[in-house]
C-alpha cells in the first residue's frame, strides 16, 4: 500500500502513525501538494496530501484512509465500536483536523513552508497572531481534556483520538512554538508521551533532520 505525501503534514503523519500502530506497512511516496505525479493525482484529485493506493483502489483524505485501514485491519481496534466512545474519538479527530491543525498551519506555513519550500516570504505576524490568539483557547481546552498519568483520551487504551490530537504538536516543535509546561503541565506530559511512541518518534526525528538540512 502506498501513501503519497510528506510526514511534515499532520494529516500524513496521522495516517502513518495509525498504520504503524496496526502493524500495517505503508510505502511512502514523497510528493508535495499539487504534485503532477499521475499516481498521486489519481488518488487525490484535488492534489492534497495524503493520497493512498491499495492495488487498484485509490483514496484521498486522511480520515477516509484511516477508516479504510480500520475496516481492512480491525485489530488492534483504534476506533472504538461502543457508541459514546466512538463519538468522542471522532470528535477528537475532527477537533484536531480542523481547529488544532488550522492554528498550527498558520504558524507552520508562514514560518517554514512559504520561506523554505515556496521561495517566498511568509507572514510571521500572522504566525505570531495565531500563537497569541488561536492557540491559548485550544490549549486551555486540552488541559481539561487530556488524561493524567499514563491514560488515553478515550477509554483505557490508545485510539485514533490520541494519534490525531498529539500528531500536530510535532509541527509546533518544528516551529519552536512553546507550550508552557507551567501553564499546561498535563498537555505537555501527554503530548510528549504520545509523540515518543514508535509510531511517531522516528518520523519526527526524520522531519527534524530534514528541516535542519533545508536552508532557511
Ligand atoms: N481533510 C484533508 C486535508 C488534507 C490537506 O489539506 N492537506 C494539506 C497538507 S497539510 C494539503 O495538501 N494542502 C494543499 C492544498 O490545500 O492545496 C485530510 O484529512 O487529508
Amino acid at each position: 500500500m502506498i501513501l503519497y505525501g510528506s510526514s511534515l503534514s499532520p494529516y500524513v503523519r496521522k495516517v502513518l502513525a495509525f498504520a504503524h500502530e496496526k502493524g500495517v506497512e505503508l510505502e511512502v511516496q514523497p510528493v508535495a501538494p499539487g504534485d503532477p505525479d499521475p499516481g498521486f493525482r489519481a488518488a487525490s484529485p484535488f492534489g492534497k496530501m495524503p493520497g493512498f493506493r491499495d492495488g487498484d483502489y485509490a483514496l484521498s483524505d486522511s480520515s477516509a484512509i484511516i477508516h479504510y485501514l480500520e475496516a481492512k485491519f480491525p485489530q488492534p481496534a483504534l476506533i472504538p465500536a461502543e457508541a459514546k466512545a466512538k463519538g468522542r474519538t471522532i470528535w477528537f479527530e475532527e477537533f484536531a483536523d480542523t481547529i488544532l491543525v488550522s492554528c498550527g498551519a498558520k504558524i507552520f506555513f508562514n514560518l517554514i513552508v512559504a520561506p523554505r519550500f515556496l521561495g517566498r516570504p511568509g507572514d510571521p505576524e500572522a504566525a505570531r497572531q495565531a500563537e497569541l490568539n488561536d492557540l491559548p483557547p485550544i490549549l486551555d481546552y486540552l488541559e481539561r481534556a487530556v488524561p493524567d498519568g499514563d491514560g488515553y483520551l478515550v477509554g483505557d487504551s490508545l485510539t485514533l483520538a490520541d494519534l490525531a490530537v498529539a500528531g500536530p504538536f510535532a509541527n509546533f516543535r518544528h516551529t519552536n512554538t512553546r507550550v508552557d509546561p507551567r501553564r499546561y503541565p498535563r498537555t505537555v506530559a501527554y503530548v510528549d508521551r504520545i509523540l515518543s511512541r514508535s509510531s511517531f518518534a522516528p518520523w519526527i526525528e526524520r522531519e527534524t533532520a530534514f528541516l535542519a538540512r533545508e536552508p532557511a
